[in-house]
């Protein structure tokens, strides 16, 4: 359904993009900032976050990656999460197996999963597959980057360096902005304020 989206938006897009192109090299990134715009209605209603046109995107082979963010960190964290869509256009299944980075020690992939009542995360054994014509989503409470042994802080408007390793489509390298994880809409404001009034301090 959401593949027909990217699509349409991609048609409108056309030959605006490919004016562009002609232009300047740059211009490749406006045609596919129509893209993220479609990809992205699903993930953002659901992490609540909005400043998405900040976000990083970037192809390699068959893979488009698209909304890209890292998760602001407070300054004393030693562990920040990073954050993704991987679009497989290609007829084989594909496989995220690494990520580095030079914000933190080490990087790994991991995933959120509830043990009893607990939240729990791992690394995801062998990587993250990206099937065949899918799409899979990173993002706040299930499948994340995990950055550990933060070097320094990580704030909103930074960008790092990210480098994410596929089995089949290889190599790609590219910054990601940091950005401050938003509350929902009418989720932490309002009950910010009620609890204030609420509360006669
Ligand atoms: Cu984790």
């Amino acid at each position: 359904m959401s593949s027909a989206n990217i699509f349409g938006a991609a048609l409108i897009a056309g030959s605006a993009a490919i004016a562009a192109l002609a232009a300047a090299p740059g211009a490749m990134a406006e045609g596919h900032a129509e893209h993220k715009h479609a990809e992205h209605k699903h993930a953002e209603h659901k992490s609540g976050t909005v400043s998405k046109s900040a976000r990083a995107e970037v192809a390699v082979g068959d893979l488009h990656i698209t909304g890209a963010w890292i998760r602001e960190a407070p300054p004393t964290a030693k562990t920040a999460a990073g954050y993704l869509i991987v679009t497989n256009k290609g007829a084989d299944e594909d496989r995220l197996i690494a990520v580095h980075v030079g914000l933190s020690e080490r990087a790994e992939l991991h995933e959120m999963k509830m043990e009893g009542h607990m939240m729990t995360m791992r690394e995801v054994e062998g990587g993250i597959v990206i099937p065949a014509k899918g799409v899979v989503t990173l993002e706040p409470g299930g499948l994340h980057l995990m950055f550990l042994g933060v070097k320094k802080p990580l704030r909103a408007g930074d960008k790092h360096t990210v480098t994410l390793l596929f089995k089949k489509a290889g190599e790609v390298v590219f910054d990601v902005p940091v950005e401050r994880l938003a509350m929902k809409p009418g989720g932490h404001m309002k009950g910010h304020m009620k609890g204030h009034k609420a509360k006669s301090e």
